[in-house]
């Protein structure tokens, strides 16, 4: 009878879906992709035009509009006094910098009139740096320096200062506009941004995306003092409160009470898309794994305990259980496949059709698409290397851009230290059965696609309901939440095929010492390779 709502404000779209929590249904789902739904921002992907490949700004503006935009065609589409509670996933890092207006105009918005232009004035900085951002190398290392390297901060905060994380955002926000910083009474992620945005009121944000700032302390939950001072002066008192995941963060406010006839129901922390897929995808115990292959690919996994990674790729965030989990990030996700499958003048079709007609391994030759600076192995300057491969070889470009991902997902996440047997597989390219094969075979392990691929937003649906019940009685078991809902499918299941998986067994090695070279960490692998050419362009 309840239905609750979710809603994922990713990089290139807001999703929202409805859950039907006794029916075990999804009774709505849609998206909005803001560079064709809201073009007058101008974004290309999300992200605002780009002075340098290191730099990645997006307009709070315009997720605001959207959120507005959404509630409309929710509010239209299904019955609004049939929704019980309201939670949220956004991307993780990106940061939002309000003004000391903003506490009481939050709450006295005009219910006549649109959200964004009443925002418009409350923003101390027009626009968000978002998690593609990789322009802070000096921020990090000051940070690090200050706290007593980067072990100390990585087992406090869960990672080494990683340049896309919030603190060395803010940091160098700072630094470059010391005015703009002085000015901003409020650093909200956009999770709490859009929660702060549907109360009313500044609303708390998440262990779970706290632990992507580089300022939080994993063991306690609560700010870490020595990276907080050591990121800009006075930031305590610009922080949110850390609350916990299942927490109630407010009502929703009068304003969409009026503009949308929404009942004045609990609003329930929001989180980071990565912690919220963790629901999304059911890891709710120790032991899965799900690859997420979106803008950026994620592999991640529960953990008991904050295992922090020792090769400091990876990352320890909370987890929405009140547990942790593992995940290792990769930049160069569907933006690089999407590279290839315009370089080379394809549809999604015939790609997938060249990836079925070509051998697992490539005939040895590897392919690094760092079209972006990569997060995972660290590339500050963008360039894709190519080894045994030639520049017009489509087919090679196809097999090389998913064999290189998913072979650097493999190797990147040994320090999870799961024994991966089944992979759950999200996110948009994960429809794509030919990729997933290749999953399959580089793992060694079953892959299943879930029956809704939205599992940002269907874990914020569920976190919602798991808000709201924990909120009136007793501890709700997260078994019970997902049930029904998050169901791997099972004719979806893939095997991985011994002989290809044999292939990439062989050829991990080669690709790690492909990585190295590029990296100029390690002598050229010209004997690895069919080709001795190694081409950067
Ligand atoms: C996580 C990360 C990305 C974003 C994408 O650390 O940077 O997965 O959360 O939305």
């Amino acid at each position: 009878m309840p239905y609750y709502l979710g809603f994922d404000s990713s990089t290139q779209s807001l999703t929202a879906i409805v859950i039907d929590s006794d029916a075990r249904r999804v009774v709505f789902e849609e998206s909005l992709v803001y560079d064709s739904v809201l073009p007058q921002y101008g974004t290309d992907h999300g992200i605002l035009p780009r002075s340098a490949p290191d730099l990645a700004v997006s307009s709070p503006l315009m997720w605001a509009e959207a959120i507005d935009l959404m509630l409309q065609r929710v509010t239209a589409a299904v019955d609004p006094g049939r929704i019980a509670g309201i939670s949220g996933s956004a991307q993780q890092h990106g940061s939002v910098y309000l003004n000391a207006a903003a506490a009481a105009a939050l709450g006295a918005l005009d219910p006549a009139r649109p959200l964004a232009p009443q925002v418009a004035p409350l923003l101390s900085r027009p626009v968000s740096p978002i998690w593609m951002d990789s322009s802070t190398g000096a921020e990090c290392a000051e940070i690090t320096g200050a706290v007593g390297g980067a072990e100390t901060l990585s087992r406090h905060t869960g990672s080494r200062a990683f340049e896309r994380f919030t603190g060395p955002q803010i940091r160098k926000f700072f630094k470059t506009d010391p005015a703009g910083y002085g000015s901003t009474d409020r650093v909200h992620l956009v999770s709490s941004f859009a929660a702060s945005l549907l109360i009313g009121a500044h609303a708390p944000l998440d262990p779970g995306d706290g632990s992507g700032m580089n300022l939080m302390d994993l063991t306690t939950g609560d700010w870490w003092p020595p990276a907080v001072a050591a990121t800009a002066p006075g930031l305590a008192a610009k922080l949110p409160r850390i609350a916990p995941a299942y927490s109630i963060a407010g009502t929703v406010s009068r304003y969409w009470q009026q503009r949308y006839g929404l009942p004045p129901v609990p609003v329930v922390t929001w989180s980071g898309d990565n912690p919220c897929s963790l629901i999304g995808t059911g890891l709710v115990r120790e032991g899965r794994i799900a690859i997420s292959l979106g803008t950026s690919d994620v592999i991640f996994g529960l953990i008991l305990e904050p295992r922090v990674d020792p090769t400091g790729t990876g990352h320890v965030f909370g987890a929405p259980t009140g547990d942790f989990m593992g995940l290792t990030v990769f930049k160069n996700g569907s933006l690089a496949r999407e590279r290839v499958r315009d370089e080379f003048g394809m549809t999604w079709q015939t790609f997938s059709q060249t990836l079925e007609n070509t051998p697992a391994g490539n005939g040895g030759r590897i392919f690094l698409p760092w079209y972006e600076p990569e997060i995972t192995p660290p590339v500050h300057t963008p360039g894709v290397h190519r080894y045994g491969l030639q520049k017009d070889d489509a087919a090679g470009h196809v097999r090389g851009v998913i064999e290189a991902q998913l072979m650097a997902i493999a190797r990147h996440s040994r320090w999870m230290a799961v024994n991966v047997d089944t992979i759950y597989a999200t996110g948009g390219a994960a429809a794509n059965r030919q990729i997933l094969q290749v999953m399959s075979d580089v793992f060694g392990a079953d892959v299943y696609q879930l029956e809704i691929g939205n599992s940002a937003a269907l874990g914020a649906a569920l976190r919602a309901r798991h808000g709201v019940e924990t909120a009136a009685g007793p501890a709700v078991d997260w078994d019970e939440v997902i049930r029904g809902l998050v169901e791997p499918m099972a004719s979806s299941r893939l095997r991985p095929r011994p002989a290809a998986h044999e292939v990439y067994r062989q050829l991990l090695p080669v690709h790690a010492a492909c990585e190295a070279h590029a990296l100029g960490k390690g002598p050229a692998p010209d004997h690895l390779t069919p080709s001795s050419t190694s081409i950067v362009s």
